[in-house]
C-alpha cells in the first residue's frame, strides 16, 4: 500500500479546509522565497568587498541581512500559526467524529473491544495524526520549498558543483525510506501495546474493589510492569532506529560540503565562480542541512501517523449494527407506540457462539398488560428483553409492536417509548436530579420528585446534605445497591414511558419496600405495558401473565394460579418461597 492510500481516510478533512492550506501554502511560499535570498545578499556583500572596501556598503548589507531575516521570521511565524491551527481544526474535528461512532455503536459493540484500546486510540492515535497534518505538513512544505529555490540559485552558480553536492542525495532517499519502513511497523507494535497498557490501567481502576478483595494488588502490579517494560523496549527500538538515521543523514551532507570545498575551491583559484558565489554555495548547503534533517523527522511523523490514521479510520468505519431501517419508498415510518408486544418463533443465537439462547419464542403481549418472566440464571430473561429496545437485533418477522417489525420503527421513536432498568444498574457521575432526568432533559423539579416518590427513593435522597444535587460515584457519594436500583427506575418512570421493562430492577431492595413500588407502578403504568424479570414469586404473582423461562424456551405461561395448579418450575418455586417466608417469620 502507498503512503497516498494509508492517509485516504484524511482527505475528506483535509479538503474541507483546502483555503485554510492554500494561504498557508502561500505564506510558506513567501518565507522561503525570502530565505533563499539570505545567501545571494552575502554573495553581493563579498564580491563589493573584494573590489571596493566601503564602511558605509557593508552597513548597507548588513541591514539587508537583518531585513531579509525579519520579514522571513514573519512569514514564518504566519506559516506556522496557519497551518498549526489547522492541524487544530482537524483533531476537533476527528475528535468529535470518534466520539459520535463511538455513541451510535450498539452496545454488542463495547463487548468486542476494549475499552482501553478504544481510549489508546482516541488519544494517544489522535495525536499522532495531529502531528502529521501540522509539524509533518509544515516541514515537508518548507524543506520543498527551500530546496527548490536553494536549487535555482545553486545551479545558477555552479551547475556543476550542484550536480556533486547532490550526489549523496540517492543514497539519503534510499536511506529514509528503508527507515520510514521499520519506524512504521516499529511504532505500530508500540501503540498496539499502548492500548494493552491502557486498558489495563481502565480495568484495574474500574475493578479496584475486586482486585483488592482478592489481594490480587501485587499480581497486578507485577502483570502491568512486565506490560509497561515490554511497552519501553518497544519505544527504546524506536529510539535507536531514530538515532542511527539523523546522524547518518548529518555525515552524508558533511561528506558532499568536503567534496564541494574541494571542487568548488578549485573553481574559485581558477576565476571561473567569484569568492562571494562560493561562499553563498556553501552557504545554501548548510541552510540545507536542517532541512534535511528536519525530513528524517518528518519521516517518522509521516509513519506514526499513516500507522494511527489506520487504527483511527478502524473506529470510524465501524458501521452501527443496529440503526434506523430504510423503508421502502412511499412507505412512511410509524410515529406511535401503543404497546402490544408479539415475539413470534423467535430464536436468537449470540455471534461467535453455537447454541441458541433463545428457541422458538411465541408470546404475545396485549396492550396494557403486564408480562412477568421467571427462570434460572442463565435462561436468557436479559437477552429477551434487550430485544425490545433494540439493544440487540431480533430476526425480522420475530419480533413484532402493534403488529409491525420493530425494526420498522426509527429507533428514536421506539426508544422514547420505552423504560428501561437494566439488570446492571449504571449511573453518571452526575449529580442525583441530572441521573434522573437522563433520558428527559426537560423534565421540571416536581417531575423528578413524583418519580423518585414512585420509586420509593425520594425521602432518602432528600436526606442527603445536598438532596437532589448530590453528586454520584467518583466525586460524589457512593450509593447502595438498592438506592441506585431505585434511582434507575425513577429514570425510567419520568420518561412516562408506554412500555416499562424491569430486568430484576427490585434485587437488591427489601420485600417490603419491592411491594409498595410494584404498587405504585401497577397505578402508573395502568393501560400501559409492563415486563418485569425477577426470581421472586411475590414480585410476579400480580402479573396478567407470567412466563416461566428455562434453557431459552418458554416452558409454561399462564396466571399465578393457573401456573400454580400445573405442579411444574413455577410450583415448586412458589413453595420454596413461602417456606422462606414463614421460616423468617418464625426466625
Ligand atoms: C443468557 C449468554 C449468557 C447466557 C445466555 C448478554 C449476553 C448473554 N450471553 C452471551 O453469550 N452474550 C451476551 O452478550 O446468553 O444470558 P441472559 O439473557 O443474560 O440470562 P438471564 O438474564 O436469564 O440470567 P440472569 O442471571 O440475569 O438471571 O448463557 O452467557
Ligand atoms: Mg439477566
Amino acid at each position: 500500500m502507498t503512503i497516498w492510500e494509508n492517509l485516504r481516510p484524511l482527505f475528506p478533512y483535509l479538503r474541507r479546509y483546502r483555503r485554510g492550506f492554500l494561504v498557508g501554502g502561500l505564506f510558506a511560499v513567501c518565507s522561503n522565497a525570502i530565505w533563499v535570498l539570505f545567501p545571494q545578499v552575502i554573495r553581493r556583500a563579498i564580491d563589493d568587498m573584494t573590489r571596493h572596501l566601503s564602511y558605509r556598503g557593508i552597513l548597507f548589507y548588513a541591514g539587508l541581512l537583518i531585513a531579509v531575516a525579519l520579514a522571513k521570521g514573519v512569514f514564518l511565524f504566519l506559516t506556522r500559526w496557519v497551518l498549526i491551527g489547522l492541524s487544530r481544526d482537524i483533531e476537533y474535528d476527528l475528535r468529535n467524529d470518534i466520539f459520535r461512532t463511538l455513541e451510535l455503536q450498539a452496545p454488542g459493540y463495547f463487548r468486542e473491544h476494549r475499552t482501553g484500546d478504544i481510549m489508546a486510540r482516541a488519544t494517544n492515535d489522535l495525536n499522532a495524526v495531529r502531528m502529521l497534518l501540522g509539524p509533518a505538513i509544515m516541514y515537508s512544505l518548507n524543506t520543498l520549498l527551500f530546496t527548490v529555490g536553494a536549487l535555482i540559485f545553486m545551479v545558477r552558480i555552479s551547475p556543476w558543483l550542484t550536480l556533486l553536492a547532490f550526489v549523496p542525495l540517492p543514497a539519503a532517499s534510499i536511506l529514509v525510506q528503508y527507515f520510514g519502513r521499520r519506524i512504521h511497523e516499529r511504532f505500530e507494535r508500540i501503540q498496539a501495546m499502548y492500548s494493552d497498557i491502557s486498558a489495563q490501567v481502565q480495568e484495574n481502576v474500574a475493578g479496584a474493589r475486586l482486585v483488592r478483595a482478592f489481594a490480587q494488588e501485587e499480581a497486578e502490579i507485577r502483570s502491568f510492569e512486565r506490560a509497561n517494560a515490554e511497552y519501553i523496549r518497544r519505544a527504546l527500538r524506536l529510539v535507536r532506529l531514530m538515532g542511527m538515521l539523523w546522524p547518518t543523514l548529518e555525515f552524508l551532507l558533511g561528506l558532499s560540503l568536503v567534496v564541494v570545498l574541494l571542487v568548488g575551491g578549485h573553481e574559485v583559484v581558477t576565476r571561473r565562480i567569484s569568492v562571494g558565489a562560493f561562499v553563498a554555495f556553501t552557504t545554501y548547503m548548510t541552510m540545507l542541512t536542517w532541512p534535511v534533517i528536519a525530513l528524517g523527522w518528518v519521516v517518522n511523523l509521516v509513519q506514526r501517523g499513516t500507522a494511527s490514521v489506520r487504527r483511527i479510520h478502524e473506529l470510524l468505519i465501524a458501521k452501527p449494527s443496529i440503526s434506523d431501517a430504510t423503508l421502502p419508498v412511499g412507505q412512511a415510518p410509524p410515529t406511535e407506540i401503543r404497546g402490544e408486544i408479539e415475539f413470534r418463533n423467535l430464536t436468537l443465537t449470540y455471534p461467535g457462539t453455537a447454541a441458541p439462547v433463545l428457541r422458538k419464542i411465541d408470546l404475545r403481549i396485549p396492550e396494557g398488560t403486564s408480562l412477568a418472566i421467571v427462570g434460572p440464571t442463565g435462561a436468557g430473561k436479559t437477552s429477551l428483553v434487550s430485544l425490545i429496545p433494540r439493544l440487540m437485533e431480533a430476526e425480522r418477522g420475530t419480533l413484532l409492536i402493534d403488529g409491525r417489525s420493530v425494526m420498522d420503527y426509527p429507533l428514536a421513536t421506539l426508544r422514547q417509548a420505552i423504560g428501561f432498568v437494566p439488570q446492571e444498574t449504571f449511573l453518571f457521575g452526575e449529580t442525583i436530579r441530572e441521573n434522573v432526568a437522563f433520558g428527559a432533559p426537560n423534565a421540571t423539579d416536581e417531575a423528578v420528585l413524583d418519580a423518585t416518590r414512585a420509586a420509593h427513593i425520594r425521602d432518602e435522597i432528600l436526606e442527603f446534605p445536598k438532596g437532589f444535587d448530590t453528586l454520584v460515584g467518583e466525586r460524589g457519594i457512593t450509593l447502595s445497591g438498592g438506592q441506585k436500583q431505585r434511582i434507575a427506575i425513577a429514570r425510567a418512570l419520568i420518561r412516562d414511558p408506554k412500555i416499562l421493562i424491569l430486568d430484576d430492577a427490585l434485587s437488591s431492595v427489601d420485600t417490603y419496600t419491592e411491594e409498595q413500588i410494584l404498587h405504585e407502578l401497577a397505578e402508573r403504568m395502568r393501560g400501559r405495558t409492563t415486563i418485569f424479570i425477577s426470581h421472586r414469586v411475590s414480585t410476579v404473582r400480580h402479573a396478567d401473565q407470567i412466563a416461566v423461562l428455562v434453557d431459552g424456551s418458554i416452558v409454561e405461561l399462564g396466571t399465578h394460579d393457573e401456573l400454580v395448579a400445573r405442579n411444574g418450575y413455577y410450583t415448586e418455586l412458589h413453595e420454596k418461597q413461602m417456606l422462606e417466608e414463614e421460616l423468617a417469620v418464625v426466625g
